[in-house]
């Protein structure tokens, strides 16, 4: 198979019981996670856009069009990641925006 699935041969360990040894490196890909913005009536822009640009490592353009995607839409993608990064931004921006008492949301979503 292409992925997922090991070659796995049988051959004799001791007493001769059946031992299985892999041949294939199994080559399995992690799982990734959306980190969304959530919209607020209050957190300012010009925050949202410092948050997306210093932990998302995006532009100001990019980051204007991602705060401006979110404040229209409700929600948006900031970037997409494995669990355990997608896990640290999420901490990283929630800690930042509580640090500045505003109410800006960051969730994680399976894709
Ligand atoms: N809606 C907010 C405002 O008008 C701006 C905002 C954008 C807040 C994106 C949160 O994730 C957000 N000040």
């Amino acid at each position: 198979m292409s992925n997922g699935d090991e070659d796995n041969n049988i051959h004799d360990g001791e007493g001769g019981v059946g031992v299985l040894t892999r041949t294939k490196p199994k080559t399995k890909r992690p799982s990734l996670y959306r980190v969304l913005l959530l919209n607020d009536d209050y957190t300012p822009m010009e925050f949202v856009v410092h948050v997306v640009e210093r932990f998302f490592h995006k532009n100001l353009e990019e980051a204007t069009e991602i705060m401006l995607h979110v404040h229209h839409h409700g929600v948006g993608e900031c970037g997409v990641f494995t669990f355990e990064v997608a896990e640290t931004k999420v901490t990283q921006v929630m800690d930042f925006a509580r640090k500045h008492q505003h109410p800006l949301q960051c969730v994680m979503e399976k894709k």
